[in-house]
């Protein structure tokens, strides 16, 4: 096996013998193999007709490789297979030949890889847009035509177009994303989660598929079960439609990274329905249920019918069954805060621009930082926790994804009725945050990067790939990227980010917020 797509492969280089992750030297081959005849079946679109059967295959082919997603090796096969018949259907392709993807010129691979795992990263939210019935037709083309380019030789420079093009692609896939909650789910306000388990049977419910809640929601409604939201669902609370449901309770639990420890004892079933999924304790392992592309030999999978419609029967009985706590539980996050806030979309943000333009001009705003990303197990990461708690009392923390929450249960006070953490939601919700970005520097007439705005990143898998990626197509400069750079970027290609985009791998939290306030 050879795998060096995450931030934590073995030694900062690459998984060879087993992955960190979890992912077995067969598993990672078969993971290989099945984007092969995904380049195959690119090579064949191109002359053919896509159809529905092949955007599916592209797009859940993809996501099915990103990590902690699948380790089911009998599912990946089927899969794999599925798209050989394809082939076959589409013209007679068993000759077309497939560049070693991890072999050839250092500098090659690295862009090579860096596309490649971008599209992966994409690939999961144009699936979350399929199961809401969006879809953005070029991006789907791009797909096709991105594995295509993989396969062929292009010099440095026609890589780094390439990669920017794909960015401004990403871009357009966060953006239908956002359209597709927003239209399903409303406009994402502002709410105070509970982080308190109450008593009774109830479930969690992991991952970023918003249309798998909403169909939990209902199957749960009268049922006396409770449903929580654990790691990247948080934000599914700001939604109207999703937030009306009285036993959409409160959050389970932090990261993904705590999976194992978290889901030790509860009396309640757990489903994911994207990534993050560890490798299971045996302590709990009946009590996982996966669906959509999450698979785990041994697990219990919940499958969609041609319509799209779960039942979650089998969970519900599940919780009934377990019966959730006697009584009503204390639980805290990792900085022993209770209360969680989210919601803090483009839509509530650019309602209120007026009010923080204010805030700026007057000198009550002097920075604004926006500390997103994924979180990992990696002991570094602890920079992001003591980063947001020495930003100045007249700053802001925007926040997103995963990685908030090393640090969304502090409470940082206010300014001008702003909480001083704002979680503007998912990964994808980068989006909002671009377009936060964007119409601050029109209305102060400049460029996003002359803003007293800088990002801190933390990234951990795919989606923090393609994000970073849209964010340097944007022309955006001086980011923070930590908690180490990405071991699939070659000296060449960091060299380039460095100098192009003056990215700053993060050093420590001291002297990042001097650098970035110009202090000392
Ligand atoms: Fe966190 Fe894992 Fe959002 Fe990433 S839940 S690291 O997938 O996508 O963020
Ligand atoms: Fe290693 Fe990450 Fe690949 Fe898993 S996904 S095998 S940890 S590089």
């Amino acid at each position: 096996m050879f795998c060096f797509q995450c931030q934590q492969t073995a030694g900062n280089k690459c998984c060879v013998k087993v992955g960190v992750c979890g992912k077995q030297p067969d598993t990672a081959n078969l993971q290989d193999d099945l984007i092969y005849e995904l380049i195959r079946l690119s090579e064949v679109v191109s002359e053919k007709e896509s159809n529905t059967n092949t955007d599916r295959m592209v797009i859940d082919g993809l996501f099915i490789t990103l990590t902690n997603v699948n380790f089911d090796n009998s599912r990946i096969k089927n899969f794999t297979e599925e798209v050989r018949e394809e082939i076959k259907q589409l013209g007679n392709l068993n000759e077309i030949p497939v560049i070693d993807l991890w072999k050839g010129e250092t500098d090659i691979v690295s862009l090579r890889s860096t596309l490649l795992f971008g599209m992966k990263g994409t690939a999961a939210y144009a699936h979350h847009c399929k199961n809401l019935g969006f879809e953005d037709r070029e991006v789907t083309n791009w797909f096709y035509k991105g594995l295509r380019e993989i396969n062929r030789e292009h010099s440095i420079e026609e890589w780094l177009s390439l990669i920017m093009e794909f960015g401004q692609i990403n871009l357009k896939c966060m953006e239908k994303l956002d359209e597709a909650n927003t239209k399903s789910f409303g406009t994402p306000v502002p709410v105070k989660v509970n982080t308190d388990i109450k008593k009774g049977p109830f479930i969690v419910i992991s991952g970023h598929d918003l249309h798998d809640l909403k169909m939990l929601l209902e199957q749960t409604q009268d049922k006396g079960i409770n449903v929580y939201t654990h790691g990247e669902m948080l934000p599914a609370h700001g939604y109207p439609e999703l937030k009306k449901y009285s036993h959409l309770a409160g959050n389970f639990g932090t990261a993904w990274q705590s999976q194992q420890k978290e889901f030790e004892n509860i009396p309640a079933p757990v489903i994911f329905t994207t990534n993050c999924l560890m490798p299971y304790r045996d302590n709990y392992k009946d009590r996982i249920y996966n669906t959509n592309v999450v698979g785990y030999e041994g697990l219990k999978y919940i499958e969609a019918k041609e319509n799209g419609y779960k039942d979650f029967t089998p969970v519900i009985n599940h919780a009934l069954e377990l019966g959730g706590y006697k009584q009503d539980q204390s639980m805290s996050g990792i900085n022993g805060g209770h209360i969680l806030t989210t919601g803090f979309g483009h839509g509530t943000v650019l309602a209120n621009a007026p009010a923080i333009i204010d805030a700026v001009k007057s000198g009550a705003i002097k920075h604004f930082f926006l500390v997103g990303g994924c979180d990992g197990a990696n002991p570094g990461r602890n920079y992001y926790t003591d980063f947001v708690k020495q930003t100045p009392m007249d700053t802001i923390v925007l926040t997103l994804a995963c990685g908030k929450f090393r640090f969304n249960d502090l409470d940082l006070g206010e300014i001008g009725g702003f909480p001083r953490i704002m979680d503007m939601g998912q990964c994808n919700d980068a989006y909002s945050a671009i377009k936060v970005a964007l119409a601050l520097a029109d209305a102060f007439q400049c460029s996003v990067y002359e803003l007293p705005l800088t990002l801190v990143l933390s990234w951990y898998e795919q989606k923090a790939v393609c994000i970073l990626l849209t964010l340097l197509s944007l022309g955006i400069k001086r980011m923070y990227l930590g908690p180490t750079l990405p071991a699939f970027l070659s000296e060449t290609v960091v060299k380039v980010l460095i100098d192009t985009y003056d990215l700053q791998p993060i050093t420590s939290p001291e002297q990042d917020l001097d650098a970035i306030l110009g202090r000392g």
